[in-house]
């Protein structure tokens, strides 16, 4: 799996959001993907302009936002469009499949009419998957099942792990691919492998959170896309930041690929 291009595995990738997905980063040159982990709209439009040109997807966590308000999405979804990246909401589902229908497709937020992608918990069963698959939204849609976190302390196991990737196989229309913090399975090169806690700088937060370096994420850890938030978020020039990490991610990605 390694070593194939990106260009190569568009085509073995079963959920279109990922052959989709990986278009892009063929295209575009850019495993990137920036954490908008900002609590105002005007920021998080402004971040995602000056960012757009180096990402591939640009994630989210709605819920976060001090004065989200609906009509922030058109405009969201018209810079998308225009530098070509996608929307992913980083919900994280974890409830019984009708809580998470409603909170997919109702209250406030609405993820399921402009989210192309969609993070889900393994946790609670396979009703998530089926909630989300069966819900009303986008026609081309993907979800990301959480197998591994990138914090201290956290619960999971190598059963955990197993589980999480037979139910992931349970769902090839569905699932885009699998967050995680090492190569999982190669044995299936058309889903993506989502790394969060990368930074160039920083290897721990006060929180919990651990980092690795973007070069060892995408050489050692498996990463196909990798995760920037506080590192791109938290630069004075956050295009600048983006592009940077763009060209440490890409240059590692050179470095493991036979037929870029
Ligand atoms: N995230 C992780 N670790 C995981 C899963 N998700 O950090 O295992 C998400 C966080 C945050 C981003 O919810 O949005 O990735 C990381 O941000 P940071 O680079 O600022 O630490």
């Amino acid at each position: 799996r390694l070593s194939l291009s990106f260009k190569s595995r568009a085509k073995l990738a079963r959920n279109p959001v990922a052959g989709e997905l990986f278009e892009i980063m063929s295209s575009k040159k850019t495993t990137l993907c920036v954490a908008a982990d900002l609590t105002n709209s005007t920021d998080l439009l402004n971040l995602a302009e000056e960012v757009g040109p180096h990402i591939c997807i640009l994630k989210t966590h709605i819920d976060i936002l001090e004065d989200f308000h609906l009509n922030l999405i058109k405009p969201l979804i018209e810079i998308a469009q225009r530098h070509n990246f996608i929307l992913f909401e980083d919900r994280k589902f974890a409830d019984i499949g009708k809580t998470v229908e409603y909170q997919y497709s109702s209250g406030v937020y609405h993820i399921s009419l402009w989210a192309s992608l969609v993070t889900a918990h393994s946790l609670m069963g396979k009703g998530v998957l089926d909630a989300l698959k069966r819900s009303g939204g986008l026609y081309k849609r993907g979800v990301f099942l959480l197998a591994e976190v990138s914090s201290a302390g956290n619960l999971i196991n190598d059963g955990y792990v197993k589980a999480t990737l037979a139910m992931a196989e349970e769902y090839p229309e569905l699932i885009a691919g699998v967050v995680c913090q090492s190569p999982l399975f190669r044995a299936h090169p058309g889903l993506v492998q989502l790394t969060p806690g990368v930074s160039l700088d920083a290897e721990k937060d006060a929180l919990g959170q651990r980092y690795a370096s973007p070069r060892n994420v995408v050489l050692e850890r498996g990463a196909d896309v990798a995760v920037v938030g506080r590192g791109v978020t938290g630069a004075k020039d956050r295009g600048a930041a983006a592009q940077k990490y763009r060209e440490v991610l890409w240059e590692a990605y050179l470095g493991r690929v036979e037929e870029a």
